[in-house]
């Protein structure tokens, strides 16, 4: 009997696969174990990119790319959706996964590498198209990762966005961010008032990962990221410092009125060389970056934050303005009535 009532008062079985904690009541976070991102899976398709070679926009190798996105994606259930046009004679290709024409939440990383190596301290290397182990293939890598453990029903919310071009600024006439300029001018004002928050993923898979804030990134988005990232102790790879001003792809969504966020490491000595190989990136740091993107996602579509482009970083001036005004009348009021005391 002892035994019985014992086992009937024993807290039940959580009979759900994922598990939240409740940090406040404004704040739901999957706890680390029921999140499945893998790094060292998401590395074998930072490697698979690379095997094609340099990818600039145009090449053969980036078409070849291109289909491995979408048979990966495909073979995960997503459906796809191909954007192609022509700039600077050169055929463009954006790769949008999706179930919904409205997505709440973008996710995007470029797919293309820069045709040359215009940092490579070696002269001789500078016309060479580099390899972009960290810039373009970490991105798309911890997406395809994504793809695989995105809750069932993710792609009702969520978009993952593989944009071409973003890498072929300031060469033979091109700019950056051709790619996800095209994709933002193609939406609706509808499609864009419904998009919640654009992450952007770019050289996040250095090994010696150090994310400072993107200063162009929504405040408010950052810092909800920054969080999730502090509450699943990876405060050592996301740093509460800021960093750089960065013109990527995430700035034609800040211009659309969309909250919009870029994770990206700009330290990174091989950037735009041809160093920028496998052998500098690594699993567990896809693995702290898609774990926190994954937990965001999972908060956003339990409970979600709204988040505002134009976050009110003005009030506090005006506030202060406000003081000051009233502080020199009341010092003109002061010396006006001290003006008429003396001549009383
Ligand atoms: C990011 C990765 N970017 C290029 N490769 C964007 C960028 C453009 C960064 C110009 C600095 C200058
Ligand atoms: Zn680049």
């Amino acid at each position: 009997m002892v035994v019985l009532l014992t086992l009937l008062l024993l807290p039940l079985p959580v009979n759900s696969s994922k598990e939240f904690t409740a940090v406040n009541e404004y704040s739901i976070l999957p706890q680390q174990c029921c999140l499945e991102f893998n790094g060292t899976r998401a590395f074998t398709y930072l490697e698979d990119q690379c095997a094609f070679g340099p990818r600039p926009p145009g090449s053969s190798n980036l078409t070849a790319c291109g289909d491995y996105i979408i048979a990966s994606l495909e073979n995960q259930g997503w459906n796809i959706q191909r954007q192609t046009w022509t700039h600077l004679d050169t055929p463009l290709r954006n790769i949008i996964a999706g179930a919904s024409s409205s997505p709440r939440y973008v996710l995007i990383a470029h797919y293309d590498t820069r045709p040359i190596a215009d940092m490579d301290s070696n002269l001789e290397n500078r016309a060479q198209p580099i390899l972009g182990a960290n810039d373009g293939a970490s991105g798309v890598a911890a997406l395809l990762e994504l793809a695989c453990v995105l809750p069932e029903g993710a792609q009702n919310a969520v978009t993952l966005l593989f944009v071409d071009a973003e890498d072929s600024g300031n060469w033979n006439g091109w700019d950056y961010i051709v790619g996800s300029t095209y994709y933002v001018n193609s939406l609706t004002e509808y499609q864009k008032n419904n998009i919640q928050a654009a992450v952007l993923l770019d050289m996040m898979g250095d090994a010696d990962l150090q994310l400072k804030h993107e200063l162009s990134s929504t405040p408010s988005l950052v810092n909800a990221i920054w969080q999730i990232a502090a509450d699943l102790q990876y405060d050592d790879v996301f740093l509460d410092v800021p960093g750089y001003n960065i013109g990527d792809d995430h700035r034609p969504f800040l211009r659309a009125g969309i909250p919009a966020i870029d994770i990206i490491d700009f330290d990174y000595p091989p950037w735009h060389t041809l160093e920028d190989t496998p052998d500098k990136c690594s699993p567990e740091s896809l693995e702290a970056v898609g774990r926190v993107v994954e937990a965001f996602v999972q908060k956003q579509l339990v409970a979600p934050t709204i988040f505002r482009v134009t976050d009110p970083w003005f009030l506090p001036l005006i506030f202060a303005l406000m003081i000051l005004v009233i502080v020199v009348i009341v010092l003109i009021l002061l010396v006006l009535w001290r003006k008429r005391q003396s001549f009383d």
